[in-house]
């Protein structure tokens, strides 16, 4: 009985040392959904993309850039808001670390897009693919919806 209590932290050790070994993430560790974005008014040049990273993996992330087809410019922007003033910053590198989940939300982190080739019409979608470091581009699908329903 003595002897199997003793092994457990060895046991124990082992596995938490696994764990800090870095690891590449492949593109089965990252789930991207529920991808979004608010109809834009016939003209209008910008418009935003929201959706939820998760990284599933043994390995930090590393998100890089975006792209779409009906967008000159898609760029990774977070939101800042200091006092009274709301200011937006590029983000170069975006790290999500295993078992992270991480949000594009309104007032946070979004994927900026600029010079639209097209409208953005509610019920209508597009796809947004998103480059990481050191694996293949992800592409995910986000839905256009009425500005004010979420
Ligand atoms: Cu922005």
């Amino acid at each position: 009985m003595h002897k199997i209590l003793t092994l457990i932290p060895a046991a124990v050790l082992l596995s938490s040392c696994t764990m800090e070994a870095e690891q590449v993430c492949s593109s089965e560790d990252i789930a991207i959904a529920d991808g979004w974005a608010r109809a834009t008014a016939e003209g209008s040049p910008m418009g935003a993309a929201y959706f939820t990273l998760s990284n599933t993996g043994d390995c930090t992330a590393v998100l890089l850039s975006a792209f779409t087809d009906i967008a000159g410019v898609a760029s990774l922007h977070e939101t800042r808001n200091t006092g009274t003033m709301s200011s937006m910053e590029a983000i170069e590198r975006l790290d999500i670390a295993a078992g992270e989940t991480v949000a594009f939300e309104p007032g946070g982190k979004h994927v900026m897009l600029g010079r639209l080739e097209k409208q953005l019409v509610a019920g209508e979608s597009f796809t947004l693919t998103l480059s990481f470091e050191g694996i293949d581009a992800i592409e995910t699908e986000i839905a256009i919806v009425e500005p004010g329903s979420r």
